[in-house]
């Protein structure tokens, strides 16, 4: 238990920030997060709501320094998750300056606010499979050893934070590490991701709702992981005796196409009958082939992963079959 140490999140309001929450919640820790501000209220915390009183959420933003700087003060946390960023990788195209900003500057403003108002504490960067873009090892992996070769806006921004954070340790001392994750989900994964975009269509489409799903590239292979495994190695990270980077992956590849298969089969559907490829979807530089080493967060930190390819899709299915009464 941690009875009394105090965690600070940014994105709490996210898929892994709520889980997150949960996992520390059930650990003892006091946990504060911080939200952004938007236009629909009930977006704000609608993954977190559940939690109430439990978490102690504070209006900020990365680009904001002063809202970094107030929150920090007033925390004083032991632990520090920066998961909050511009997290679409397609959308990172649309807005590539903006996500930059986020995704790079954002970090080197925790980073400052986290080295003058709380040194002492462990801060831990939301690194990404998608920093190492076209570049794979001899054995078909990507590991902490693996050149970076990013293949997007969000990819090249995710390549600075993780390159400032191994910076500011070296430099200043502090407890600064990266988990490089891949691809993680959860029922509480946004539409706009493939693995929930085909969960909810084909419940849609086997309740009779819609027809037709459009995808980009289904050649795309990635290495899917379940956001709830991801969340138990970024506390791990954060708590082993030493500041350190890690890849957190499953350590197997599917392709996009056959996910979509497992899902629509899985509900007794036939996806030739319904998926199709929509041209506008395929990204201006593709990423085709994901799938990593964790053997080093496997032996250092004893972290294992719970879910399989198979059981986080019917994990998602159930979920979604549930919210759509199907
Ligand atoms: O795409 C292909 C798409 O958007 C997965 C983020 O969490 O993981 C995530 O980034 C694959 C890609 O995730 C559609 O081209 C085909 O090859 O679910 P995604 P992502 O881009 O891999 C990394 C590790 C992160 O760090 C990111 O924050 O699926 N794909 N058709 C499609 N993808 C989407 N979104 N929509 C489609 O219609």
């Amino acid at each position: 238990m941690r009875q009394g140490r105090k965690a600070l999140i940014t994105g709490i309001a996210g898929q892994d920030g709520s889980y997150l929450a949960e996992h520390l919640l059930s650990m003892g820790y006091c946990v504060h997060g911080i939200i952004r501000r938007q236009s629909v209220a009930e977006n704000q915390n609608s993954r977190v709501w559940h939690l109430g009183s439990k978490v102690t959420l504070h209006y900020g933003d990365l680009l904001d320094p002063f809202s970094l700087r107030r929150v920090m003060a007033a925390v004083l946390p032991d632990e520090i998750y920066n998961l909050a960023s511009q997290s679409h990788v397609r959308i990172s195209f649309d807005v590539p300056a903006y996500t930059i900003q986020t995704n790079a500057l954002g970090v080197f403003n925790i980073l400052e606010t986290y080295r003058e108002v709380c040194p002492s504490a462990h801060f831990y960067q939301a690194s990404s499979s998608e920093m190492f873009g076209t570049s794979v090892d001899a054995d078909g992996r990507q590991r902490e050893t693996t050149p970076m070769h990013p293949t997007s806006p969000y990819g090249c921004a995710k390549v600075l934070g993780f390159n400032i954070v191994r910076h500011y340790r070296a430099a200043y001392g502090l407890f600064a590490s990266n988990g490089i994750l891949f691809n993680h989900e959860s029922r509480r994964r946004g539409s706009n991701f493939v693995t929930q975009k085909v969960v909810k269509s084909a419940v849609e489409i086997l309740r009779g709702v819609c027809d037709v799903l459009e995808l980009g590239n289904m050649d795309a292979q990635r290495d899917w992981g379940h956001s709830q495994d991801y969340v138990r190695a970024m506390h791990l990270i954060l708590n082993h005796t030493e500041p350190d980077d890690f890849v957190v992956a499953t350590g197997e590849t599917h392709s996009v196409r056959e996910m979509v298969e497992y899902v629509f089969g899985k509900l007794g559907l036939n996806s030739d009958e319904h998926v199709r490829q929509d041209p506008r979807l395929i990204r201006p530089q593709e990423l085709p082939y994901l799938c990593g080493d964790s053997t080093k967060a496997q032996e250092v930190l004893g972290w294992r992963p719970q879910y399989t390819f198979k059981t986080l899709l019917d994990d998602m299915i159930e979920g979604e079959r549930a919210r759509q009464g199907a």
